[in-house]
């Protein structure tokens, strides 16, 4: 059995407050058929594929946010998604806010194979913002209001004849990501992402300083993991506030082997070979033969930083 997984990173355009599902859902059915017809097997789609990047927008009253949660995946909107895919055989992933029927509310992504069952699902660990209004800010990023962190750590699971892991946008900034699924043997991360142009405070960074902090979190998780990076924006200007774009596919190596110059619909298609893993795995992170873990420690040990540990020995 062939070790091509051939990928499409579906870029999605801006999403507006007022664009309903069954809207986006047509988008994605779209993107989805012409990956199909250009040789791809699996699509994977952004972070909050399903609705605007709805943490900008401030609640008073958290319930009425629940207006952008799904409460079934799949439910009546994404239905069709799931059965285009299925008619097909194209495998997916997307992001999408989980509200469970406990009532807890995570900003989620699933896996879903060539049948159309939902095989894998992650909860986004590292939740950037904050969660009251910040008057400071030029705009709101309230992800710690809407979302509580992912209680899943970061899986790996057997998915199209190899080894697949899910991380979701701000998890892509934070080596632990990569490196809890490279112990995995994890041979292709996919992670969607909505990344505002501006961060809201700094006057002085650059979209080119922004796009550069993307390209380096993907390409360093890719090379010191010794995987397959495929990284998916929502881009484009949703109701006056810019999201960049960057859409990018990262080899086992950190060389991006494609990258979307857009901020619109579209498809960044690559023939990943899995094998070409090995390689790395094999020998500057041979992990087996390399890591020190009894100086690991304050890695799972410390959440912020302490005192330092020199000695004057
Ligand atoms: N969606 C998401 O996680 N975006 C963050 C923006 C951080 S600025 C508060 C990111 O890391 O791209």
């Amino acid at each position: 059995m062939s070790r091509l997984l051939t990928v499409a990173a579906a870029q999605l355009g801006p999403i507006h407050r007022a664009d309903d599902r069954a809207s986006v859902v047509r988008r994605m059915i779209a993107l989805m058929q012409q990956a199909k017809a250009r040789g791809a097997d699996f699509v994977i789609y952004p972070e909050l594929a399903l609705t605007t990047f709805f943490p900008r927008w401030y609640c008073e009253d958290r319930v009425e946010a629940d207006q952008w949660f799904e409460t079934a995946m799949p439910g009546p909107d994404t239905q069709p998604l799931f059965d285009t895919a299925r008619a097909l055989g194209m495998a997916m992933s997307f992001g999408y806010a989980e509200l469970t029927p406990e009532g807890r509310h995570f900003n989620s992504s699933i896996l879903v194979d060539r049948t159309g069952e939902i095989i894998g699902k992650y909860r986004k660990v590292h939740l950037p913002g904050h969660a009251e209004r910040d008057p400071t800010r030029a705009h709101q990023h309230l992800e710690k209001r809407y979302f509580e962190p992912g209680d899943r750590g970061f899986p790996v699971w057997r998915f199209e004849n190899g080894l697949v892991g899910m991380a979701i946008c701000n998890d892509r900034r934070w080596p632990e990501t990569y490196r809890v699924m490279g112990l995995q043997g994890v041979e292709m991360v996919v992670l969607g992402y909505n990344t505002p142009t501006t961060n809201g405070h700094s006057k002085t960074e650059t979209l080119a300083d922004r796009l550069f902090h993307h390209r380096l979190s993907v390409q360093a998780g890719a090379y010191h993991n010794s995987t397959w990076v495929v990284a998916v924006a929502k881009a484009g200007v949703e109701d006056g506030f810019p999201l960049f774009g960057g859409t990018l596919i990262a080899d086992p190596s950190g060389k991006i082997v494609g990258e979307l110059d857009h901020e619109e619909d579209g498809l960044l298609i690559h023939a990943c070979d899995l094998d070409a893993t090995r390689f790395g795995k094999e020998t500057m992170f041979n992990f087996a033969a390399h890591r020190r873990v009894e100086h690991y420690d304050l890695i799972t040990s410390r959440i912020g930083v302490g005192a330092p540990l020199g000695t004057t020995d």
